[in-house]
């Protein structure tokens, strides 16, 4: 005779298997979430820091361009000794980066190639390690035309 409506122990171990499931479900949809969005930006460390970004030839076409990005401090004073580096990417998904580090060229100017492949809207996020440990971040976006 049966007492009490408990739930067989077969019962209990497929709910708690449908909890594990619905579990997993949500977190592996939150990771693939994370890694769907766009490439995260690294945070600019440096509002206060000037950088402008200059191509040749203007505007650029498919091919090679050379990029020169200049660091100021909030005095004007050029910056030296920063790390810049480059990454050029299209407005659509699919596309491979294109990334670059810059020569220091002294007076706060800093040159890089950039090999553009395709025509069309591209943005550039430049990313300069400052001497003083901080990192500048902005993002140029620019049009590339076919050759
Ligand atoms: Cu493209």
């Amino acid at each position: 005779m049966r007492l009490s409506p408990l739930p067989s122990p077969a019962a209990t171990r497929r709910r708690s298997l449908l909890t594990l499931l619905i579990l997993v479900l949500v977190l592996s949809s939150a990771t693939a979430c994370q890694r769907g969005s766009a490439q995260p930006e690294a945070a600019d460390q440096a509002p206060d820091v000037a950088m402008t970004f200059a191509v040749s030839p203007d505007p650029p076409a498919v091919g090679w361009s050379t990029a020169v990005v200049t660091l100021a401090d909030a005095h004007g004073q050029p910056i030296e000794a920063a790390r810049v580096r480059l990454r050029g990417d299209m407005n659509h998904p699919g596309m491979q980066p294109v990334l670059a580090e810059a020569a220091d060229a002294g007076g706060g100017q800093y040159a890089a190639q950039l090999g553009w492949t395709m025509a069309g809207d591209w943005f550039v996020i430049v990313t300069a390690e400052l001497p003083d440990g901080r990192q500048a971040v902005r993002r140029f976006d620019l049009r590339v035309r076919t050759p």
